[in-house]
């Protein structure tokens, strides 16, 4: 729009245009004040019942909250108003009038429950809070490109309508596809393997992931934002030092250039930037350690997986960032590789928040014959995923990677309750719209 002023920006003794929503009116009699909000904060305008065009207080008393509105005057200080200024206008635009029954109420005095903002997304992100959520979202994201490139990795994008999945086959959506069956992908797993194999080397996706997990959770989504990274000649230990270079950096960015939104969570005194190296625990260590903290109503065994209940046990005694290494080869995927001189034992590793798992990652099988017994050892069938195991026979070096779930990223580093709070619109098992 041409010639508008934020309402952070403007300067007493000029003229300026602002626009924005009616966040409120207040009518003290002669004169009254409609406080208007944009992107940057709020402004008040100022109506003097028996000073001002009577057309103009007409139109500023009767917008109802909510609505669109454009307004141009003058800019004095008023030491009274909460920003310390104040506009006098000279004209007042309702751009889009508002419903005066609106679903939730955008000034945050009253609260709504999670689903009433979840259909009504337009109006909760007009809240400083929520909206601060998001703002960091997209600063995270910022940081962890910037991160990505400044180390060398190439950003890709795959598909995400596949013909067969890699992570499990209860938790595949089906789609038809022109008649045949395909699905929406669970991880972009195999094409970043296979771009690690290529002149690329080091890459990496932020992008979609598709699960149909049947349990509605507070961290589970049915289409998650994954970050992915996939590097040649990188082994499982390479790997954890990119996650928790990414990680430090998402952390790092956020306090510096996102203290204002950290206030509004009010997290500015606890935001707590991850410092030296996060622990490794191998699996047995990390066994060992939760059945020692007595949380738990049945003791793990070697071979168990970690139930949400043993996660926060752990994380709770940890305290910090850490990952788990040596998971047994046999709850690993077909993909990770065992240790060369251990092979019950798999290089697969998870990177942990004290209150769940971020992170999956490995070395990956890079040996044609290792990697087509894999596939038949867990039950698929190799001659599906030829387009991925013949990539194998062309010169596939060693290499290792990882997932990381945008949103529990987020979710852990701003203490929310629910991952649904970090996603615009979250698809869950009651959730397909909007
Ligand atoms: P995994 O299945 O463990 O590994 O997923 C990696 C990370 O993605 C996030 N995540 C989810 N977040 C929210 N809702 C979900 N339903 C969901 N599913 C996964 C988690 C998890 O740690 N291909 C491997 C990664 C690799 O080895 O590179 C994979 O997908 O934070």
């Amino acid at each position: 729009m041409e010639n508008r002023t934020y309402t952070a920006d403007v300067e007493p003794g000029t003229s300026a245009t602002v626009a924005g929503w009616v966040h409120e009116t207040r009518d003290l009699g002669g004169i009254a004040f409609v406080i208007v909000r944009d992107k940057t904060g709020k402004l008040q305008v100022k109506l003097e019942k028996d000073e001002m065009d009577e057309e103009l207080v007409e139109t500023g008393l009767d917008a109802a909250r909510e609505s669109v509105v454009k307004v141009t005057g003058d800019v004095k200080e008023e030491p009274r108003a909460p920003t310390g200024f104040e506009l006098v206008p000279e004209s007042f635009e309702v751009v889009a009038p508002a419903d005066p029954q609106l679903p939730l109420d955008p000034s945050g005095k009253v609260d709504a429950e999670l689903p009433t903002r979840l259909d009504n997304r337009t109006l909760d992100l007009r809240k400083p809070d929520v909206k601060a959520v998001f703002e960091i979202r997209s600063e995270v994201l910022r940081a962890v490109r910037e991160h990505f490139r400044d180390v060398g990795c190439t950003e890709i994008n795959t598909p995400k309508i596949v013909a067969t999945g890699t992570e499990g086959g209860t938790e595949l959506f089906p789609i038809s596809y022109f008649g045949e069956e395909a699905f929406m992908n669970q991880s972009p797993q195999l094409f970043k393997q296979l771009m690690a194999g290529s002149g690329l080397e080091k890459v990496f996706e932020i992008g979609p992931i598709f699960r149909a997990e049947e349990h509605n959770t507070p961290r589970h989504l049915n289409e998650a934002t994954s970050i992915d990274f996939e590097g040649a000649f990188h082994d499982h230990n390479d790997a954890m030092d990119v996650v928790e270079g990414v990680v430090k950096a998402a952390y790092e960015a956020v306090s510096e250039n996102c203290q204002e939104e950290l206030e509004l969570l009010g997290l500015e005194d606890e935001f707590d930037l991850p410092e030296g190296d996060f622990p490794r625990l191998t699996y047995e260590e990390a066994i060992e350690r939760v059945n020692a903290t007595g949380e738990l109503d049945e003791m793990l065994v070697y071979g168990d997986d970690l139930s949400t209940e043993a996660e926060r046990a752990l994380g709770e005694d940890v305290g910090e960032h850490y990952f788990i290494t040596n998971w047994p080869s046999e709850i690993k995927p077909f993909y990770i590789k065992d240790l060369d001189d251990d092979p019950e034992t798999s290089t697969g590793f998870d990177l942990m928040h004290p209150r769940m798992e971020l992170v999956s990652g490995g070395q990956r099988e890079h040996r044609y014959d290792h990697l087509v017994e894999g596939f038949e050892q867990q039950g698929l069938n190799p001659d599906e995923f030829e387009y991925y195991t013949k990539m194998f026979k062309y010169g596939m070096p060693p290499h290792a990677g990882w997932g990381l779930g945008g949103e529990r990223l987020i979710m852990t580093m701003l203490g929310l309750d629910n991952i649904r709070e970090a996603v615009l619109f979250p698809r869950d098992r009651q959730r397909l719209s909007p």
